[in-house]
């Protein structure tokens, strides 16, 4: 059962490259380059997020400086667990529990990856989840709100400038919410989204520093607010781009998404792009249970051991390997003595 699941998304990103020809198609896969025969797009600039991610960046930079040369180790402490933090909330919470339901999780913890994920500040969990789903469903068509086959630009952050594709909109009426829908801690966070997220990403982590530490405001925001959430939001979006331009595909050769251990690194353990497009509903979203490189299995292990998580889905090392060796570019076997441990 678990097999037919984890064989869908890839499926359908594959046949859903039907607008080119056969011909274009196979040569495009062949070279594995996502950009060939762009179609002309609209870009309906929405310049509100224009000019917010502008500030941002600026801000960041300025941020940076005062991080490295001027604040409070304190402050620099405080800053690391609030990035940490909040990254839990996207990886463990929005992207393993409630996007794919690779484990499930007792009320408490729902409620922490709920408050962890509003730090974070990326759409509430309903449309987080919503995006997340259409772009597994529909990889690399214009139905994926961050294709792709639009660039690097596009798919890291460009796809938040501008509105989306009419075929996000279409397409993605598809895929079925109801289980977010009934969640009461979800529908809690989306109806008060717009008090939360100033309250928990920029209010409660400035005002620690300078309260409790005595970091003057300026800096405490610009380190604690501004530049930690730029960088978070960075490393996330890599996994959309990065992770689906540079790297191996040792499960899975005819689809975008690779295995890149940088962006493992910089997103707490979600740059293993080409084995969790292929076995979404692994709660490693790794073949490896490696820590060091995927502290959100860490989280979930943690909690399963307290009892808050419960009901963990991994992909056995026989599934991995048989398919690995007829759709994987052979790039698997080498590590093959360390995997089966
Ligand atoms: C952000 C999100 O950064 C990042 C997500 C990254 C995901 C990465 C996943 C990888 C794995 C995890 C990695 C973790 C790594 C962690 C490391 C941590 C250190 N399906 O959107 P609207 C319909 S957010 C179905 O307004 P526009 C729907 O009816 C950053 N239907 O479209 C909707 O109405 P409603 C902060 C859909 O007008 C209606 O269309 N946020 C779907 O084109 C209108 O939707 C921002 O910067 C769908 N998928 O506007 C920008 N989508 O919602 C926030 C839409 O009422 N967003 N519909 O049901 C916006 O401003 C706008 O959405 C827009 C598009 C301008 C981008
Ligand atoms: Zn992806
Ligand atoms: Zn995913």
């Amino acid at each position: 059962e678990a097999t037919t699941t984890s064989e869908e998304p890839v499926v359908l990103s594959r046949t859903s490259t039907k607008v080119q020809p056969p011909s274009a198609q196979a040569s495009s896969r062949s070279s594995q380059k996502l950009s060939s025969q762009q179609p002309h797009y609209k870009w309906d600039i929405v310049w509100r997020n224009v000019l917010a991610f502008i500030y941002l960046h600026v801000g960041a930079v300025y941020g940076l400086y005062l991080f490295i040369f001027k604040c409070y180790w304190s402050t620099f402490i405080w800053t690391y667990f609030v990035a940490y933090f909040a990254s839990q909330g996207i990886t463990a919470g929005a992207h393993r529990l409630w996007a794919h339901r690779s484990y499930k999780a007792k009320l408490p913890l729902r409620i922490i990856l709920m408050i962890a994920q509003t730090v974070a500040l990326q759409n509430h969990l309903y449309e987080w989840v919503r995006d997340h789903r259409v772009h597994h469903k529909f990889t690399d068509t214009d139905a994926d709100p961050h294709n792709a086959r639009r660039g690097f630009f596009f798919s890291h952050m460009g796809w938040l400038m501008v509105r989306k594709h009419k075929d996000v909109m279409i397409k993605g009426k598809t895929v079925d919410m109801s289980d977010m829908e009934e969640d009461p801690v979800v529908r809690f966070q989306r109806r008060y989204y717009l008090i939360l997220t100033p309250i928990f990403c920029f209010l409660i982590p400035s005002l620690v520093p300078w309260y409790f530490f005595g970091e003057d405001w300026w800096t405490a925001w610009y380190v604690s607010a501004i530049f930690r959430y730029t960088v978070s939001l960075n490393c996330t979006w890599l996994v959309n781009s990065a992770a689906h331009i540079w790297g191996t595909k040792p499960y899975d050769k005819t689809i975008s998404p690779t295995e890149n251990v940088h962006v493992a690194f910089w997103a707490f353990g979600e740059g293993w792009h080409n084995y969790h497009h292929v076995f979404p509903w692994d709660y490693k979203a790794a073949e490896l249970g490696n820590y060091a490189l995927n502290f959100s299995t860490m989280t979930v292990d943690f909690f399963a051991k307290i009892g808050w998580a419960y009901d963990l889905k991994t992909a056995s090392v026989e599934m991995v390997r048989k398919r690995a060796k007829r759709t994987g570019d052979g790039t698997r076997d080498s590590n093959e003595e360390i995997q089966d441990d």
